[in-house]
């Protein structure tokens, strides 16, 4: 890994882990996807990463329709990069997934680089009341599920955005998934310099001890060398230790109300800016300067705002 001058801070602003009952601060509606991003941009987050929901009930919805809403009102009111996800909910096929990245172009895409177990169920152990019908079973339900992501859905994803130059936030939840990027490395389907996220605490993936923190940075430095920017997601109360953590060690950083509610123990963290704020100031603590998106943008060699479809 080149360890980079600049840190990039995305935020993933809110997700398909959590649910609307488990926090009145996650952003649901267009309306609050916008605020809340373009703040976070503000508070010094070069990428937002983003799913959209249902305005009424929240439940994920991956339907391009539904992030046009606010992706002109995040591109008028900021310069972040847009990462659009494609890992959608878990519970959607790659095809639904693969849409709004397919659809509007942007200049990130997230990619998830392995099959696994995504378990959402030991929430229900701290989360018992629920507004909407839909919540406890989409907990309940992902005993069961298998988070699907075969080679033949990756190459789909790889070649169907590629053609757009939409770049990769490579989600790699286990050392198994490094191996798998590398095999698209090999075969000459991605291209350096790749943007490796490696997500620490989903049940199903590696844990979040130091060693495992450890032990993915040096196997993705074996694999890509310098091919590769490393950034780093913490589920949960783990957030910020990983967060600073790798930014010790040169890596990037991604936080936001997607992948944790908390900006304390106990404590609802009440925007995404808050933890975007946060981070930060770990950063700059250790002496690190942020990236901001142009910086960014040259960091990660991509396409550029203009040629998007949004
Ligand atoms: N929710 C994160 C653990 C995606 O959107 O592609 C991973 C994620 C997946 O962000
Ligand atoms: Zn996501």
């Amino acid at each position: 890994m080149t360890p980079q001058r600049k840190v990039i801070i995305t935020c993933a602003v809110t997700g398909a882990v959590h649910t609307p009952s488990m926090s009145p601060h996650l952003p649901i509606t267009p309306e609050q996807i916008a605020e809340s991003s373009i703040a976070a941009a503000e508070a010094g987050a070069a990428i937002i990463h983003l799913h959209a929901r249902d305005p009424v009930t929240g439940k994920p919805d991956q339907r391009p329709e539904a992030f046009t809403p606010f992706l002109g009102v995040i591109k008028k009111g900021c310069d972040a990069i847009v990462n659009l996800t494609t890992g959608g909910s878990p519970y959607m096929t790659v095809q639904e997934r693969m849409q709004p990245a397919k659809v509007l172009k942007p200049e990130v895409a997230s990619m998830n680089m392995g099959t696994m177990n995504f378990g959402l169920f030991p929430m229900l152990k701290r989360f018992k009341e629920f507004k909407h019908d839909w919540e406890r079973p989409y907990l309940e339900g992902s005993k069961d599920l298998v988070f699907r992501n075969t080679f033949g859905d990756l190459e789909t994803v790889l070649a169907e955005l590629s053609v757009n130059d939409t770049r990769f936030e490579f989600e790699c939840y286990d050392t198994s998934h490094l191996y798998n990027l590398a095999h698209f490395v090999e075969r000459g389907l991605v291209k350096a310099p790749f943007f490796v996220q490696t997500v620490f605490g989903i049940l199903g993936g590696i844990g979040t001890h130091p060693d495992d923190v450890m032990h993915m940075k040096r196997t993705a430095d074996r694999l890509f060398g310098d091919d590769y920017r490393w950034s780093v997601l913490g589920a949960g109360n783990s957030q910020m230790k990983i967060a600073a953590m790798a930014a010790a060690m040169g890596g990037n950083v991604r936080v936001g109300l997607e992948d944790s509610l908390w900006i304390g123990r106990g404590k609802l963290a009440t925007s995404n800016a808050e933890q975007v704020r946060r981070v930060r100031g770990i950063l700059e603590g250790l002496g690190l300067e942020i990236a901001t998106p142009a910086e960014a943008r040259e960091i990660l060699q991509l396409k550029g705002v203009e040629r998007v479809a949004f």
